[in-house]
């Protein structure tokens, strides 16, 4: 298995931009990524960054529709299907939006959620396997990999206390059981293994201030 993944990872490519950067907020629901995001985005921009916010599924026309079509779903999809879905609001993404934003000098894409939210929910929690859901993304544009993922992780208890909090009604998602959640934290804490030099994982319990500090502390250190 190990083997295979190296192989896989193999495929992969950053952007080769110069002064421009690719970054993706990783989470389970409630995990703080819109909340950081607006710091993200304050820092930047105060450098002088040109800064695009993105969210998957959804960002372009197309992918917005697919974004409705799985969230809003009233049947079960197949995972194969719930994936494919997800793959192709990503590839439009990639093309229409984030590959010539990329082009611009000093810019900073920042997506919320991107392929490891794949690879934790399809690949891990709805069973595709790790190597199937690596496998598909193998090919352009589907191949390309942020400088830098941030990866907030909180226990199913603080992610459910969130949503409570906040009261809105639950989604696809949202109501699947206990044990769907704890397969998506391991999923992407085996992410974070197998991209130890991509994927920084922050104890997103602590307050947002705390985790917006440490977000801008690693963040100097990629732009630089
Ligand atoms: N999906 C997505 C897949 O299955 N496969 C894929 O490939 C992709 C791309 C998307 C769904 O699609 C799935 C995953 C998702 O289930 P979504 O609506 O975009 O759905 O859902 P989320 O991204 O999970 O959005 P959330 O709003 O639930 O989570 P956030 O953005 O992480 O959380 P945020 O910032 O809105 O905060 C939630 C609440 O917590 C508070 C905030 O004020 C807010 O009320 N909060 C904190 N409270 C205390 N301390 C902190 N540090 C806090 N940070 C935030």
């Amino acid at each position: 298995m190990k083997n295979s993944i190296e192989y896989l990872k193999s495929f992969y490519r950053t952007p080769v931009t110069p002064e421009s950067f690719f970054l993706s907020l990783e989470g389970i629901e409630g995990s703080g990524k819109s909340t950081q995001i607006k710091h993200l985005e304050k820092i930047l921009t105060d450098k002088g960054y040109r800064v695009l916010t993105l969210r998957e599924p959804g960002g372009t026309e197309f992918g917005e529709k697919l974004r409705e079509a799985i969230l809003k779903s009233s049947t079960p999809l197949h995972p194969l299907a719930e994936c494919h879905l997800f793959l192709a609001s990503r590839a439009q993404l990639l093309e229409e939006k984030i590959l010539p934003f990329l082009l611009v000098p000093k810019s900073v894409v920042i997506l919320d959620r991107y392929i490891d939210s794949t690879m934790a929910y399809q690949g891990k929690a709805r069973h595709l396997g790790l190597e199937t859901v690596l496998e598909l993304h193998r090919h352009d544009p589907l191949n390309l990999l942020p400088h830098r993922t941030y990866f907030l992780d909180i226990t199913l208890e603080t992610s459910l206390d969130r949503q409570a909090k906040r009261g809105q009604e639950k989604d696809y998602f949202e109501s699947e059981k206990t044990e769907f959640y704890a397969n998506l934290i391991d999923g992407y804490k085996e992410m974070a293994r197998i991209f130890p030099e991509r994927i920084l994982t922050i104890d997103a319990s602590k307050t947002p201030e705390e985790v917006s500090q440490v977000m801008a502390l690693d963040l100097e250190k990629i732009l630089a």
